[in-house]
């Protein structure tokens, strides 16, 4: 059991006890062996499940404080992809009763009711993206989205034959998981290095990318090099396809705010013995980039495609200007 000091209801401190899974989850999303935003929230919205269901609290303060402090410690994981705040505002704004057993009843059928939609929506989604997907076609792919690989398995389902062009994505290699689940679906694959993609656009005829957030005006918060792919396929008359469920919308950006960029550990770029083979260096690692509306030719989500300009009308409908972050609440 993991023991934090969290603000009581009453203004004073208790101690909530928190599930080991909700450590393991968080130490998993960190570390990013659960990785990606659609899984991100997914393996949330499964701790705050177990939380609630395994919860051992007498009062229901107890078990409210209690769960606004696993869902703390899961948001404070990884900073960019905001279907982490939306599951976790979705699950607490469900967690309603007066008594242990009602409150644990609403919070564990909130975070099921979660996870679900995800399932049905990345489906949903994918049957979308796969109406923009022709037999023969060539996709190239940038790190490892779960979204992009739902178009490809239903183009795959309705029997299309297509191929890939897959980007490693350093500094991770994400690509390669990509190569590794297209090869499953039986697509043919050609790796190679993110500096190639602008060589092999020629024969690409859809870019196909995920996003972690998209901001109210269009904007795709991806994977570090989704822009300069992007730029690079507009130059190129390549159309670029954001595969994202509406989970991934930032309603927080409606009123203007920012999302912000992670910035990982500088050893995932360089060696230490490089490093000191080199000399005294700067080295920076953002883990993502902002590419602008005007390189985004449509937003496929499980509601349909957008142009990434009319997003805003979606994330109005979905979030209105839905900005709380309930786990704080004392
Ligand atoms: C993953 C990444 C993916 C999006 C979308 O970054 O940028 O493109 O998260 O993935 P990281 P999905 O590896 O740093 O988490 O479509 O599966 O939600």
């Amino acid at each position: 059991m993991v023991f934090l000091h969290t603000g009581g209801e009453g203004g004073g401190m208790t101690t909530a006890t928190l599930h080991p899974d909700v450590e393991t989850t968080a130490e998993a999303i960190a570390s990013m062996e659960v990785r990606g935003a659609a899984t991100i929230a997914g393996a949330a919205a499964d701790a705050l499940q177990t939380q609630a269901e395994h919860s051992e609290v007498s009062t229901a303060a107890e078990f409210r404080n209690q769960l606004r402090a696993a869902a703390r410690r899961l948001h404070e994981t990884r900073p960019t992809a905001v279907s982490l705040p939306n599951c976790l505002r979705y699950v607490l704004d469900r967690m309603e009763g007066d008594s242990v057993e009602e409150l644990r009843a609403t919070t564990a059928a909130a975070a099921a009711e979660f996870s679900a939609r995800l399932e049905t929506a990345q489906d949903d989604l994918g049957a979308v993206g796969a109406n923009r997907l022709r037999d023969g076609d060539t996709v190239m792919t940038h790190c490892h989205s779960t979204d992009v690989l739902s178009c490809i398995e239903a183009a795959r389902d309705r029997g299309i034959e297509l191929s890939a062009i897959v980007k490693e994505t350093r500094p991770r290699k994400q690509g390669h998981i990509t190569a590794k689940a297209l090869r499953e679906l039986d697509v043919p694959v050609t790796l190679v290095v993110d500096g190639a993609a602008g060589r092999y656009l020629k024969e690409v005829d859809h870019v196909l990318v995920g996003a972690d957030s998209i901001a109210a005006d269009g904007a795709v918060i991806n994977k570090i090099g989704t822009r300069s792919l992007a730029v690079t396929a507009r130059e190129r008359d390549t159309p670029i396809v954001v595969a994202a469920q509406t989970v991934k919308l930032d309603p927080a950006t409606l009123s203007g705010h920012t999302v912000e960029i992670e910035y990982r550990d500088e050893s995932e770029v360089i060696s230490e013995r490089e490093r000191d083979d080199i000399g005294e260096i700067t080295v920076r690692n953002p883990a993502f980039d902002v590419t602008p509306p005007r390189y985004v030719d449509a937003i496929v989500t499980e509601r349909g495609q957008f142009p990434p300009e009319s997003i805003v009308t979606l994330m109005r409908e979905l979030f209105g200007e839905q900005t709380a972050t309930p786990w704080e609440n004392e």
